[in-house]
């Protein structure tokens, strides 16, 4: 697993000119993709029981603090302002009104509180009171994490000293795919913020999305590099794509729901001391789909009836779910 050519070097590894052990090649990656299903569920099987519990799954709950109005043009975001979504931009909410919700999100018994906003690159003045927010969460007795964009130097310092526990920053899509999807920022800019925040001991949620209209190569060469980031993520959110009227990929094929259970079971064999989480996508999928998910490895998930700005499935349907496959929430 860990031979590869060096022209696979320059697409699939983080900016390393040299194979470190235990590195993913994506012709490994890609193998894990082809075996037959049987196999591959096995395999991550074998590799979860190895480490976690494989009837728990963690639950995060996720406040959009600040939405619209994005500079950015990610082709899936209904947040960009390039795009005629229907969304209506709203500003930073009130250090209140994010305390209600994130106790009421402790209540229903999410162990994370994830804020998240719609910017580039957090201004100085937009951080102060994202400061403030996660230092308050914090003390209700929730994990943080935040996803604010891209950081500029001291902010991942300044976001440690608050309390901090995860930041998310996607890669979101395989390097060579990049720039068809988003060509604002570079996947570079995205491994520069997630070295910063790594470098603060502030733990990462990293993943990406699936369904673009990617290829099953492109969906091993994300899976590798988030594999070899060194360490790889804490935390890695799989989201299949959620298409968004007025964006570029509103009318993209969807993704056969067995080859979203592929890619969950190619991050749990890839990275295997890593939270897997079922992200984006769960309210369109069926629950025979999410229960394949589980089965595959992914022992995280979004809870609460909405992610940012779309549906996500309601708390009775999770636990109905969770009971009928003996699932504990953590
Ligand atoms: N602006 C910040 C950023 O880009 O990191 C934080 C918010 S952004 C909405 C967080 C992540 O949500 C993206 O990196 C992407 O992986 C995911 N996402 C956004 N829109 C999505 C969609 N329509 N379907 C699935 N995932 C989506
Ligand atoms: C992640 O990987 N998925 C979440 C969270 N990190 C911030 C966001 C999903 C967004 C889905 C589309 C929306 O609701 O706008
Ligand atoms: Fe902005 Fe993040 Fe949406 Fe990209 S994914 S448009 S950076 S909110």
């Amino acid at each position: 697993m860990n031979s590869c050519s060096p022209a696979e070097h320059k697409i699939s590894f983080h900016r390393s000119a040299e194979v470190r052990e235990g590195e993913w090649s994506t012709d490994a990656v890609a193998e894990l993709f082809e075996l037959p299903f049987a196999d591959l569920i096995f395999r991550a099987q074998e590799v979860h029981r190895k480490h976690f519990d494989a009837n728990a799954v963690q639950r995060s709950t996720l406040l959009s603090i600040k939405t619209g109005g994005c500079s950015e043009d990610c082709s899936y975001c209904s947040q960009s302002k390039r795009y005629k979504t229907g969304l209506e931009a709203e500003p930073l909410m009130s250090l209140e009104e994010v305390l209600k919700m994130a106790q009421a999100a402790k209540d229903k018994g999410a162990s994370r509180f994830c804020m998240g906003a719609a910017w580039r690159s957090p201004k100085e003045k937009d951080l102060e009171p994202v400061l403030e927010m996660v230092s308050e969460v914090k003390k209700l007795g929730l994990e943080t994490c935040v996803t604010l964009g891209m950081l500029k130097d001291g902010q991942a310092e300044r976001l440690k000293a608050a309390g901090l526990d995860y930041y998310n920053h996607n890669l979101d899509t395989a390097r060579e795919f990049y720039s068809e999807i988003v060509t604002t920022h570079t996947i570079d800019d995205r491994l520069d913020t997630i070295d910063k925040v790594r470098s603060q001991g502030i733990k990462v949620c990293a993943g990406g999305i699936v369904g673009l209209g990617e290829n099953r190569r492109a969906r091993a060469v994300l899976i590798a590099q988030l594999a070899n980031l060194n360490p790889a993520p804490e935390s890695v959110p799989i989201n299949g794509l959620v298409p968004i009227a007025g964006t570029p990929l509103a009318e993209v094929p969807a993704l056969d729901p067995i080859e979203f259970v592929r890619t969950i079971a190619v991050a749990r064999i890839t990275m295997p001391t890593s939270y897997v989480r079922l992200s984006a996508g769960r309210q369109q999928m069926s629950d025979e789909t999410q229960a394949l998910c589980y089965l595959a490895g992914a022992n995280s998930i979004f809870s609460g009836d909405r992610l940012l700005t779309t549906d996500n499935p309601d708390a009775d349907r999770d636990a109905g779910l969770f009971a009928r496959l003996g699932i504990q929430a953590v």
